[in-house]
């Protein structure tokens, strides 16, 4: 196979010229190409079968263990001026980029393959769909981008088609993290990414093109491209809200689009759009509508068992690859909070000791196509979206942060996303539980310069009419002790419930200084083991801790230049002043 498409070609041609490779692949997505890579990468120990019955068609990948998270140190924007990226982005000189890949590129996929994979973010035949073309030398990549993208022969007629893509270039290298970058040319449309073959370092169609370069291009388009999930709550009267909620990573995105609702709530149904990423676009009707550009999930597999996720528990017993987990003496996988089974074998291969730490990796992941879950929404595949009701920001906050807020208008909401924090998880490469500033969710992200970034958020005002209602929460205070104050997971519904209703006009809220609270009595807490005590926590603030978060805020803003919106600033002064005024009458 190879292309009418002459721009794609000559590029293949260039980068094979470049590569050096052993043989070109072009991928046609079909299940007898994934069968055959899947025994190529089983014959050179790539891949080891898991067993085949209980866990069907479900293979294990163990990466070098230089090669286990996002790299963030090592991941650039390179646009021509320097603040265009912004400062919550490492820069390089485009052509200082570019001669430093051609160095590493240079003859890397000798006694390689090198695959080339037509990739569709997006349902194929819809309007807000973009393609991209990804080359890799790693077939685990290629069987990746199968379970998680529209991927193969239909993805490239609709690239000739149109006769644009985005660019992907990417080669495992020698997995030596001194020779590892990650790089975005939003401008070109293109990335290059050398010598990791892990997640979202590898697998170009997801944060490289679907959040970097798409919210680039979704700045010069007018619409977004965010992380976020995007779950259908259908309540017992049968009325549909799809709600999308920005966490940041390893932050409970997975977890809430497969929710399962507590007993006390059992006539809500709840449908999956989407895990992780969320473009979402203005209609003719004033709404704000979203697609997932993907088709698969590339989740977190550590504490997932049938109590906390019981659909995502199912969802893996079959056709899953999984990355970095341990395994049972029965050779079935095994990770931390499973809940059942004892690991034989760590992440790497070793016979388990505790010794060595934890038996799965933290990062481990599961591969697996969206239509493996039980909750699948149909509407996965509609060219034109869904109709978002609200927005939804949040972080692991072990204190400060309530468990729900409703922000007071849209300028409000920017503020409240812009002042997301988290702590840190192993998501990325580095100290894990630090908090850092995380703006919706998508500090590690964005394509271009946070402050240009918070202007587009607010000229949403002027671009829609039926402006979606913001939120937050945190679903991870803790007591002194360490415990979550909140039960989490399927019990999230309850806090869901009550956005729902403010959306519909039919909770009560306190106001404070930060937002609109539900008292303790309007969140629903039947059958729930949780005291009085701490839902009075969960469902207030603490005004001096509130103030100095906001104090903090307003300096990180500060440091976007000229580029931050006054209009977030603005925002930004009155909640400090409310919070200071409120200190004052309480001294
Ligand atoms: P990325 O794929 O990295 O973007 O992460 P994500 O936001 O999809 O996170 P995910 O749902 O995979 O959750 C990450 C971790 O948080 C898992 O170990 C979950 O068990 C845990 N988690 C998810 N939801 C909750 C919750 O409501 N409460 C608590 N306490 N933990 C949760
Ligand atoms: C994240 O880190 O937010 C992920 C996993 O979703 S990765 O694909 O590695 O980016
Ligand atoms: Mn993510």
């Amino acid at each position: 196979m190879t292309t009418t498409l002459a721009a794609l070609q000559s590029w293949v041609d260039q980068v094979a010229t470049q590569t050096q490779p052993d043989s070109i692949h072009w991928c046609d997505g079909s299940e007898a190409e994934y069968q055959q890579l899947v025994k190529l990468m089983l014959a050179d120990g790539t891949l080891t079968k898991l067993n085949e019955k209980t866990y069907p068609n479900c293979y294990l990948h163990r990466s070098d263990p230089n090669d286990v998270a996002r790299v963030e140190h090592l991941t650039y924007v390179c646009t021509e001026d320097e603040d265009d990226a912004g400062q919550n982005n490492n820069w390089m000189n485009p052509a200082d980029a570019h001669a430093r890949m051609v160095g590493l590129f240079e003859g890397c996929m000798r006694g390689r393959t090198m695959y080339v994979i037509p990739y569709c973010m997006g349902p194929i035949g819809s309007c807000f769909a973009r393609c991209g073309v990804e080359i890799t030398d790693s077939p685990y990549v290629v069987i990746n981008m199968k379970l998680m993208t529209r991927m193969g022969s239909q993805a490239l007629e609709r690239i000739e088609k149109e006769g644009t893509f985005v660019r992907g270039l990417h080669s495992t290298g020698e997995l030596d993290p001194e020779r590892r970058f990650i790089v975005h040319f939003p401008e070109e449309r293109s990335i290059m990414s050398y010598g990791s073959g892990y997640g979202g370092n590898a697998l170009l169609g997801k944060k490289c093109h679907a959040l970097r370069i798409a919210s680039y291009q979704a700045r010069e388009e007018g619409w977004l491209a965010e992380h976020m999930l995007i779950v259908g709550l259908e309540s017992p009267e049968g009325a549909v809200h799809y709600i999308a909620c920005a966490f940041p990573s390893a932050c409970g995105k997975t977890n809430l689009a497969m929710l399962i609702p507590p007993e006390e709530l059992h006539d809500w149904k709840v449908w999956t759009l989407g895990d992780d990423i969320a473009w979402l676009h203005p209609d003719d009707t004033g709404k704000l509508r979203a697609i997932n550009p993907e088709s698969g999930y590339f989740g977190v597999v550590p504490g997932t068992n049938p109590k906390t996720n019981k659909n995502a528990y199912d969802m893996i017993t079959h056709d899953t690859i999984f990355t970095n987990v341990a395994t049972t003496a029965d050779n079935e996988p095994w990770w931390e909070g499973k809940k059942e089974g004892t690991p034989a074998k760590d992440w790497q291969g070793r016979d388990y000791d505790a010794a060595n730490g934890p038996a799965a990796h933290p990062n481990s992941r599961f591969t697996v196509a969206a239509t493996n879950n039980r909750a699948y929404s149909n509407l996965c595949d509609a060219p034109e979206g869904v109709p978002i009701s609200a927005i939804v920001f949040g972080g692991r906050r072990k204190n400060v942060a309530p468990l729900v807020y409703e922000a007071k208008s849209w300028e409000h909401g920017v503020l409240v996303g812009a002042g997301t924090a988290s702590e840190t998880t192993a998501a990325m490469v580095g100290e894990v539980g630090v908090i850092r500033r995380d703006p919706m969710a998508m500090k590690p992200f964005c394509g271009y310069n946070f402050g240009d970034y918070f202007a587009h958020w607010l000229s949403f005002r002027e671009r829609t009419t039926h402006l979606p209602k913001i939120f937050h929460v945190n679903w991870f205070r803790q007591h002194e002790n360490g415990e979550f104050m909140w039960p989490g997971f399927g019990e999230n519904l309850r806090v869901l419930q009550w956005i729902i209703d403010r959306c519909e006009h039919r909770a009560d809220a306190q106001e404070t200084p930060i937002g609109f609270l539900p008292h303790p009595c309007d969140i629903d807490t039947k059958d729930l083991d949780i005291s009085e005590e701490t839902m009075g926590i969960l469902t207030s603030i603490n005004t001096r801790q509130c103030r100095d978060e906001t104090i903090s805020l307003g300096k990180y803003l500060e440091g976007f230049g000229e580029r931050t919106p006054k209009a977030l600033l603005d925002q930004q002064r009155i909640v400090l002043d409310a919070l200071s005024e409120s200190l004052a009458k309480a001294s």
